[in-house]
């Protein structure tokens, strides 16, 4: 049994839309972080960082939203949403894990937290930067997808897809969003049709993006 912590929109979407994809039973916690409850002593005691999302397995609260979708595929091996060892993709599959945790999501999260970047006096100069570091994501994220592939890595839906899609929505309202890319914008706009992303849209109660 999963328990997650989430909160519409945040990082935790990307790992609820997962559950649902998975079809596997869980229970889903609403985290208020306008209340900060992500700060509370109990919340920290799953989750030191103060975060979303945390997913309860067994028990036992795990964080960190690219490990979660990692882990899930690895304990759900007949979805096949990862590209095993001994994959000829393994290594690019890896690679794009990894560039979207390390790469695009802490741009991300200077965008939307400028302040953490260099105090609230540099605000403007850090969501530049950001800005910057979040486009040069999606210019590279379209080169990968102009080979006609269907996902952003190969043929086979992935847990990448999943991270991915997270990140292109997270840039709606950005100056230059991710669908402003072609290849990008055709690939959104097939991910757009999967029954489970539009049903964490409907749980999370977003009704942005997803019908635009
Ligand atoms: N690296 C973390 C980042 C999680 C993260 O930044 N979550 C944000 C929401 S998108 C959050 O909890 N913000 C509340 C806060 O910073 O207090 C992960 O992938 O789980």
């Amino acid at each position: 049994m999963y328990k997650l912590y989430f909160a519409p929109g945040a990082a935790s979407f990307a790992v609820h839309w997962m559950l649902i994809e998975l079809g596997v039973p869980f229970e889903a916690v609403k985290v208020d972080l306008e209340a900060k409850e992500q700060k509370r002593p109990d919340y920290l005691k799953l989750n030191p960082s103060g975060l979303v999302p945390t997913l309860v397995i067994d028990g036992e609260p795990y964080a960190e939203a690219a490990a979660l979708l990692m882990l899930l595929a690895e304990r759900h091996p007949d979805a096949a949403l990862l590209y095993a060892p001994g994959d000829s993709l393994r290594a690019e599959f890896l690679q794009t894990m990894f560039y979207l945790a390390n790469t695009a999501q802490p741009a991300y999260r200077l965008w939307f937290y400028p302040e953490e970047g260099a105090g609230p006096e540099n605000i403007e100069a850090t969501k530049s930067a950001a800005r910057a570091r979040i486009e040069a994501v999606w210019r590279r994220i379209d080169g990968q997808l102009s080979d006609g592939r269907r996902f952003i890595v190969g043929d086979l839906l992935t847990v990448a897809d999943f991270f991915g899609v997270m990140l292109a929505r997270w840039s709606r309202n950005m100056p230059r969003p991710a669908h402003d890319w072609p290849h990008v914008a055709d690939y959104l706009g097939r991910m757009k049709e999967m029954a489970s992303l539009r049903e964490t849209h409907t749980r999370e109660g977003l009704t942005d993006w997803i019908n635009d």
